[in-house]
């Protein structure tokens, strides 16, 4: 029996939810099994391709559903969960019960965990420090911009390895350890502090690029990183250099994507007032209500700085 899972690459939650997933399936559906994983990203011409269902179950999560018949598990808390009016429909008509979305948990690595202890009695007691952390990095559940942009802690570090890494394969060594051991002994991993060390410098010099690029004006952070190759980024940097701030918007172009991130400061003083999920999904992205990105084609920088100017001004208001 081989399980294809498809989770949201290059993201804690994404590679906790594909680790949590694998435990479940295995203690109480289907012993035995064999994993295979497949990372996702957003893209703008966005498709699934059909060769990617070739398992005998085939799961998505933490990401977007796909309208495939193979598709057998999908688990999301994304309040842009559907790239289709067709894939909505086709959800909503399922009724196997392993289709499952809640877009009021903070983390899916949480939801699947409720999911399987509540339908099906399975209990992993030993992947709860694994759980937990996915809420605080998926909710920005820290105590301050400092504690998210420090690294203090195992899993902090742990998600700077896997946002930044360039490829897939660590991360499937990643959701392969999650299952088994502690994010400290993970970290410990040689080959994870070799990763480390050099991604780490690359932190603290993107801490500086933005404060050189940013500019701040009516709550609302603003920079680009067009010449920087550096997407992955630590997303509450900008409110570690301005604490005041409410929103962020960024342009950040790779080999893949020119994307736009839209994000609300955790700490800010004032409760954010705008929806950012259905801010992005105005133009083609989406997200959660706290935290959005649209992806362009690349290339599309001036277009991407043109919309991320739009979305300054709304924001402002
Ligand atoms: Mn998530």
């Amino acid at each position: 029996m081989l399980i294809r899972v498809l989770y949201h690459d290059h993201c804690f939650d994404g590679a906790a939810s594909a680790a949590f997933f694998s435990r479940f399936i295995a203690g109480a559906v289907h012993p035995g099994a064999e994993f295979r994983y497949t990372g996702m990203a957003h893209r703008a011409s966005q498709n699934f391709d059909p060769a990617l269902f070739d398992g005998d179950e085939n799961a998505i999560v933490d990401f977007k559903y796909c309208n495939n018949p193979r598709l057998t598990w999908w688990f999301d808390h994304h309040q842009s969960a559907f790239l289709t009016p067709e894939d909505a429909e086709d959800f909503r008509r399922d009724t196997s019960g392993r289709k499952l979305y809640d877009a009021s948990y903070k983390s899916c690595t949480s939801f699947i965990a409720a999911v399987a202890c509540e339908r099906w009695g399975f209990r992993a007691p030993d992947l709860e420090d694994l759980v937990r952390w996915s809420i605080v990095i998926d909710g920005a559940q820290y105590q301050d911009a400092r504690a998210a942009v420090e690294l203090g802690s195992p899993a902090m570090k742990l998600t700077l390895v896997i946002e930044a890494s360039k490829g897939s394969d660590i991360v499937h060594r990643v959701i392969g350890w999650m299952q088994r051991r502690t994010l400290a002994e993970i970290v410990a991993e040689p080959e994870i502090q070799a990763l480390y060390a050099p991604l780490y410098q690359r932190h603290l010099e993107s801490i500086d690029i933005i404060r050189g690029r940013a500019e701040q004006a009516d709550g609302v952070v603003y920079f680009d990183l067009a010449g920087y190759e550096m997407e992955g980024y630590n997303k509450f940097i900008p409110y570690y250099l301005f604490p005041k701030s409410i929103y962020t918007v960024s342009v950040s172009p790779s080999s893949f994507r020119t994307k736009i991130s839209v994000g609300s400061n955790p700490w800010s003083p004032e409760e954010p007032r705008h929806n950012l999920a259905s801010i992005c999904e105005r133009y083609g992205g989406g997200g959660h209500a706290r935290v959005g990105a649209i992806s362009f084609e690349p290339g599309q920088l001036e277009k991407a700085r043109k919309v991320a100017a739009e979305i300054v001004e709304e924001l402002k208001t």
